[in-house]
This record gives structure tokens, sequence and C-alpha cells, in this order.
């Protein structure tokens, strides 16, 4: 039963039974229609109407979008109970979201606990509020703050929910005080559909428009979800119901809204892998080697969640050096408000750095994030292997290196694994899990488990030079650097990649992380690059001549006393001049071709890792690309974008691109494969 209901005198309970968040599918529709009737039949005074669970309702079942919408209908459900004679009391614990706060809505009165959130995220899944959100909103907290609510897509807090008129009131028992409302108070309250809507104020929804076209540029719900809320100010509620209604329907058919959808479950789907079953290691204490900005940031990311962390260095000034980075994330969690004092100070109690490996020796999982060196990283697997219990975990949290080389120098290579943070690791949602060839499953089972608790995205990725996101990022830089040298500027690439949808384009990100560490990467590649492949020594250049990105001032952009980035003809002279030595004929590339460039370099990369069973299936590369490098969510990630385009297209088009470089755009075998068996990428793994 998905709805239960029961009485106690004149009081009538509705309990949302549908675990685990109380999604509302039809079987929770047809509950809550039954229960106005029921409660009619009852001729109850009251009804409360809860969650099972300490959680309201997550909003309408996301699993149910991709099928024909079957009665009852939402919309319907709520206004049955907005109309009823029985006047209706939402009793908010834990989370109201989306249908569930339209629930809200539709009741006269709304109680919520103090820690409770209630929001419209709607558009976070390409949709926008289809149960009467849109109508009702605007009406109670006015027209702004409906505007921001539902374009932002952010839940709010009980006291902001009360202050603006969300909720009516905020109690520790919702329940309890539901119970206690006064009867009369109770009847004389206005249906929130018959309160006035607000007047049309332009200002406010050209500001709202403005917003979305900066801060949410291609996405199509927000300004939709603007539009049904402008027109339903100037029509009747029912009439803006219906328009809200059509609305909703023709978006979660969108691809914007298959995409979304895709990443929102994919994302609760990167669980241990089913095949593995061992125990995890379950850390009390966590050492993290080097506390430079990765390992501050990782020793950080561990405090947020709640372990014991020492950071190891190798001399006292490093110990102060890791001491002030961490102290560093502390204060700047603080004045961003997402710490108060008392948790900084937890934080802070609960780190510690030192020199003397012998402080790790209860340590059950240790870190390393360590100079990018081969030979170091052995040197400090030694010594913890030496220092650390038996059973401990010891992971690396390299960008590039041989997991299985740093294994084979210790006696136990079934403890190492490759733990790969995103900088900021306390920001960065992205969690490589990088698989050695003897990691054990305990190893595995373990950086699972860590990652749950970081509230990190976790993806396995086999050992290859950059994993997945690393490799699918070279072959992406390369194919910008080959557009540089052919006849495109820096800022011209860049522009087509933002319009695209990533928040900045690949020389604008470079000029963020620094030039310098592509340029180690690619000397340590020397060696083993193929002699035959085009070589772009641009960035080389760039480099001799200290252009590092902002942190000298000038990269691919300069960057004139803090006042943001602006073009450097000298990077664009340098791109003629190294086309002249080359004896190149520039041409000019249009956006579209830049855009189809870069992403079938990646689409093209992406199906080798994955045909290689680097990363184990197209969802994978989907997380890593979303969550690492900022391919934009609302396409899905890079091979759901991949399959909007089909994989004979593709084909077709890295045919064409291979006449002019064959080497560049030798086509995976796995998109050739699935392009003659017609099979979408995202079938494959
Ligand atoms: N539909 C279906 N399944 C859902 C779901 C949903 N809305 N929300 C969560 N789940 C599943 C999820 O896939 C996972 O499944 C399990 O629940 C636990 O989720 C009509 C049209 C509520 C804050 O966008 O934000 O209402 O992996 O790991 O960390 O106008 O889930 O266990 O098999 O995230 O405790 C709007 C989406 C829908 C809210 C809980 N609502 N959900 O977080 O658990 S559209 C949303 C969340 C709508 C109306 C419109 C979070 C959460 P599994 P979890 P959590």
């Amino acid at each position: 039963m998905s709805v239960t209901t029961r009485r106690e005198g004149s009081v009538g309970y509705v309990e949302i039974d549908n675990a685990p968040v109380n999604a509302i599918g039809l079987s929770v529709r047809s509950g809550l229609q039954q229960a106005v009737d029921w409660a009619e039949r009852e001729n109850l005074e009251r009804v409360i109407v809860s969650g099972k669970g300490g959680m309201f309702a997550a909003g309408a079942d996301a699993k149910e979008f991709d099928s024909a919408p079957v009665e009852p209908h939402l919309p319907d459900v709520l206004n049955a109970i907005e109309d009823s004679y029985v006047p209706w009391i939402a009793a908010i614990e834990g989370v109201a979201l989306g249908g569930g706060a339209e629930i809200a809505l539709a009741c006269p009165m709304r109680i919520m606990a103090p820690k409770a959130r209630i929001g419209f995220p709607e558009v976070t899944l390409g949709v926008i509020p289809g149960a009467g959100g849109t109508q009702r909103l605007p009406r109670l907290i006015g027209l702004s703050n409906a505007l921001n609510a539902v374009t932002g897509g952010k839940p709010l807090n009980a006291q902001t929910a009360l202050k603006m008129g969300l909720v009516q009131a905020v109690k520790s028992e919702p329940v309890e005080a539901a119970f206690m409302v006064n009867s009369e108070a109770l009847v004389t309250i206005v249906p929130v559909s018959e309160l006035p809507e607000p007047a049309i104020d332009l200002e406010v929804l050209n500001t709202a428009r403005k917003t979305v076209n900066t801060k949410q540029a291609g996405q199509i719900a927000p300004l939709r979800a603007i539009e049904v809320m402008e027109a339903g100010l100037s029509l009747p509620f029912r009439e803006g119901l219906a328009l809200e209604r059509q609305a909703f329907l023709e978006l979660r058919s969108s691809d914007q809204a298959k995409a979304l959808r895709h990443i929102f479950f994919a994302e609760r789907a990167a669980k241990t892998p089913s095949n593995i079953i061992a125990e995890p290691v379950v850390p009390e204490h966590i050492a993290v080697v080097g506390g430079g900005t990765m390992g501050s940031g990782i020793a950080y990311a561990v405090l947020n969640a709640g372990f014991r962390v020492t950071v190891l260095e190798t001399d006292s000034e490093g110990v102060k050096r890791a001491r002030e980075n961490v102290e560093k994330v502390v204060e700047a969690s603080l004045k961003r408000g997402l710490i108060d004092e008392n948790k900084a100070n937890e934080r802070r109690a609960l780190f510690s750095a030192s020199t003397n490996y012998a402080d790790v020796s209860d340590a059950t999982l240790a870190i390393e994030a360590a100079f990018e060196s081969m030979a170091v990283k052995c040197q400090v697997f030694a010594a913890l292997e030496q220092s650390l219990p038996a059973g401990a975990i010891i992971a690396s949290n390299t960008s590039y290196l041989d997991i299985n080389e740093i294994a084979d120098s210790l006696s136990d290579p079934a403890r190492v694994i490759g733990l790969h943070f995103f900088a900021p690791a306390h920001i960065m949602k992205l969690l490589e899990i990088v698989r050695g060839n003897k990691t054990s499953d305990i190893a595995i089972t373990t950086a699972f488990a860590l990652a749950k608790r970081l509230r990190k995205v976790p993806v396995v990725v086999g050992v290859c030079d950059g994993f997945v996101g690393n490799r699918i990022l070279a072959r992406y830089r390369e194919a910008a650097d080959t557009l540089l040298i052919d006849g495109s500027t820096p800022w011209e690439i860049d522009e087509a990649m933002v319009e695209f949808g990533y928040a900045m384009g690949p020389y604008a990100a470079q000029d963020l992380s620094g030039l310098d560490i592509a340029h180690a990467n690619r000397r340590r590649q020397d060696a083993t690059r193929d002699p035959a492949r085009r070589y772009i020594p641009i960035a080389d250049r760039m480099v001799e001549l200290g252009k590092l990105g902002r942190k000298t001032g000038a990269g691919w952009y300069r960057y004139p006393g803090g006042n943001g980035r602006v073009e450097d003809p000298v990077v664009a002279d340098l791109g003629i001049e190294e086309a002249h030595f080359a004896g190149i004929e520039r041409v000019e590339y249009s956006a579209d071709e830049i855009r189809e460039r870069l992403t079938l370099a990646m689409i093209n990369e992406a199906s080798d890792i994955l045909h290689e069973g680097i990363a184990q299936s197209a969802a994978d590369i989907d997380l890593v690309t979303v969550f690492g490098y900022g391919f934009p969510r609302w396409r899905g990630g890079l091979m759901h974008y991949a399959d909007t385009l089909g994989a004979k297209e593709i084909v077709s088009r890295l045919t064409r691109l291979g006449n002019e470089d064959a080497i560049a755009w030798k086509i995976s075998p796995l998109l050739s494969h699935c392009s003659e068996n017609g099979i979408p990428l995202c079938d494959v793994g």
C-alpha cells in the first residue's frame, strides 16, 4: 500500500508510504485520490498528510516519465484535495520536492519541521512543475520568489519558507502541531488557487530571463517555466493549469529531459559492482601523504565526512604548509557559510599533520598525494607498507602514473588502488577508482564505501595513460591545438565550446589549471609517442615563453590586474608562425566545425576506452565527463550525446575527417561495430 489512512476521532491521518523516497508514482496518486474520498465519506474534521520514514515526498516518480501518463493525474488529485470540504494539513519532514511540494501547496495549511526542506527541482530533470506549482506558487509567495524557486530548482530551508509565506508554521513535531491547529482558523483559510494572482512585473520577469540565460545557458525548461508562470498571471487558474500541463508533457519527452534523467539515475547507479561482495575496510583514521593543493583538498574532503586525518609531510616546513592549506579550506568553507564555527572546530580537532609515519600506525586507509614521480610514489608506498597495519588499503591519487607499477613495488600489491580526485578535491564530485591488475575486491569495496561517505560519484576505471577522464581530455586538447595551428584562435575555440554548453572552453580551462601540467605529461610521453602522428608545438612554445596561465598573469589569455581575461595577439601570432614553419595554409573554421571536431575527437577516444575495457560502460563515461570535466549535464554526458547523433552518423563524419588525417581520426572499432549493427553506445558495457 503506498498511501495509508487511519482516523483518530474526527481527525484523519494520511501517510505516503513508498520507500525509499516516497516518490509519487501511480499507486501514490491513486492512494491520495482515494484518501480524499475516504475523508469525505467519514465526514472528518481535518486530514493530516505526512510521509513515512521521515521524508514527505521526493516528487513525481521520474521512472514513469518515459511512459504515457496514467490517471489519476497528479494535478487532478491535488485539485481534489484543495476543493475538498475536509481541510488537509501538510506535515512536512525531510523533503517535500517537486510534486511533494505541490501536494503541500494544495493543502490549506503547511507545517514544516525545522530541518525539513521544500523545493521545486523539476528543472534539474529538464521539466517544470506539472501539478500546479507554476500557478499556485506565485499566488502564495509572489512572482519574484516563485520565479527564483522554480527556475533555480534549489530547495528552501524551513526558516526561509516560513519567512516568505510558503508555510504557515515551523514546528519540531509537524503532525502533532497539525492536530492542535484551531479548527475555526483552519476552515477560514483561502485555498491557494483562489488567492489573487500577482501583477505582471516585466522587470522581475526580464531579470529572471537574464539570470537563466547567464547561469543556465542552453537549458529550455527554466525559460518554459517563466513563460508558463507569466501566462498564468493573466489567466483563470484552471486555464493556467492546462497550459502548465501541456508544457510539462512536452518537456518530459524532450532530449534535455531524457539526458538529465539519464545522468540522475546513472549517478545513483554508481555503486559497488554487483559482482564484488567483499566487506569494505571502514577506516577510523586515514593518512594522507602530501599537504599540497591536492593533499589538503583530499584531507578536507575526508575531514568533512567525519574521519580522523593525519597528513604526512617530509619535513617541518611541509607540516606547516599542510596545516596552513587545510586551515585555508576550513576558513573558506566558514566564509561561504557551508559550516559554522562548531563544525569548523570539529574538523580542526580531527586533523593533524606530522613527519612521523609512526603516527599513522593505526590508519587502515592511506591516500598518497605526493609529487607526480614514480620514484617518489614507490618510496612513499614502501614507507606506508611498513607503517600501516597489514590489511590497510593504500591508494594513490596519481592522475596518470601506472598503478600496476606502484603495486608491484610492494610485497602485497592487492592492497593498492588508485583514488583519482579532481581539484578542488573537496568540491569536485567525480572520483575515479583505478583498479590495478592485482587490486583486491576489498580495496574496491573500500573505495566505493569511502566515495559514499564523501558524497562523491565513483567510477571504476582501468590502468592506461590518463585512465578515462584525462585520456579523453588529452584528445580534446589535441584536437583543439590542431585547429589552432590550422586556422583558429583560442578564443574562437573557447566560444564555440561555451555555446555547446561548457562553462568555459579548453583554453580558458588550461589557464586555470596551468599549462605546465599538460606540458610535463607531453614530455613524459615523448619516448612513446607515435612519430607519424601530427604533433602541435604551440603549447610547448607557450610554456617556453613562461605563459603558464592565470598563475603567471598570462597564458592563452592575458589577465591584466584581475580584470578578467583578454585575448592576446601574441598567442594568435604563435599559431600563425607555427603554421608557417609547418608549411600549413591556415583556413577559417566555423563554430559548428570546431564543435564537431572536438566532440567527435572525444567520442572516438571514449569509444576506444570502452572497447579496451578501461571504462566499464558508456554511462560511466557520461559520469566522468559530466562530474569531472564540465560536459554539459543537460546533454547527458559524452556518450549519451553521441547516441543522439548515432554511431552511423559519427562514423560517416569521422571518415570525412580521416581524409585529412588518417592517424588522428582513426575510427574506433567499437564505433564501427555499433554503426554496422545499429547498436546504441549506451547499450555497450
Ligand atoms: N523518482 C524516482 N526515483 C527517485 C526519485 C524520483 N523523483 N528521487 C529519488 N529516487 C530514487 C533514486 O533513484 C534512488 O534509487 C533512491 O530513490 C534514493 O535516492 C509532478 C514533475 C529525494 C533528496 O527532482 O533529489 O515532481 O538507487 O540516492 O541521497 O511537478 O533523491 O536506491 O534504486 O538520491 O537520500 C522532482 C529527486 C521530480 C527530486 C533523496 N523531484 N530526488 O536523496 O537518496 S519531477 C526531484 C532527490 C516532479 C512534479 C514534477 C533525492 C532526494 P536507488 P538518493 P538521497
